[in-house]
């Protein structure tokens, strides 16, 4: 599971070539709405435990990542999303190896009431309050233009909790990447690392 040299060391997103990058997990994030709340929770456990985010986590196999957001809403904040529209991708590539592609959504409605569970505290937040500090730090660049309803499409480094570098673009429309997973589940567990 050794990632390409240039991969493993890249501090840059230029450092990476993006065509041949093979996410090593595949996840989501989804942002419901209500009036001017959005659903964000305390995590408990998992990549990011004790932070603040949103309901997400990775694919099952064979799972889309519309129904992996409707299902992980679901697990962790019993809600379950309706009306979900695809808002972005994030790429994220860690300096120890790990990566992870997450597929981000939006719910201006949804049924149910938010619970707590095992794996989270719900947290109803104003839009105007949103507790950055407390999230990984990539969100303060994206979360405003979901919430404004834009779409986008974003790669980053990081090196634990710190992002190294960034690039975020505003996209029309989201490329179809489903190609990326397809791929991924079509090669061999030991070569999903070796392509670059
Ligand atoms: P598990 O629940 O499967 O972890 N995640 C991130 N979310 C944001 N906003 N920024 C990051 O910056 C993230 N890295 C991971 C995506 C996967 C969940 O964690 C989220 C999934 O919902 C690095 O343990």
């Amino acid at each position: 599971m050794t990632p390409p040299d240039r991969t493993r060391a890249a501090r840059s997103v230029d450092a990476i070539d993006w065509w041949l990058w093979q996410p090593r997990d595949l996840a989501t994030l989804t942002f419901v709405r209500r009036a001017d709340d959005v659903l964000l929770m305390r995590k408990k456990r998992g990549l990011g435990a004790g932070k603040v985010n949103a309901p997400g986590g990775r694919l099952e196999p064979g799972e889309s990542p519309r129904d992996c957001a409707v299902r992980e809403t679901q697990e962790e904040l019993g809600v379950t999303p309706r009306g979900v529209a695809d808002h972005g991708r994030l790429s994220f590539q860690f300096v120890d190896g790990y990566s992870l592609h997450v597929y981000v959504f939006r719910a201006d409605a949804h049924d149910g009431v938010a619970i707590e569970t095992d794996e989270a505290v719900p947290l109803w937040t104003h839009v105007d309050r949103i507790p950055y500090d407390e999230m990984w730090s990539d969100d303060r660049l994206w979360l405003p233009h979901l919430l404004a309803g834009r779409r986008f499409a974003g790669r980053f480094i990081f090196e634990g909790d710190t992002m190294l570098d960034q690039r975020l673009e505003l996209v029309d429309e989201l490329r179809s990447d489903d190609a990326v997973w397809r791929r991924r589940m079509q090669r061999p567990a030991s070569a999903e690392t070796e392509s670059g």
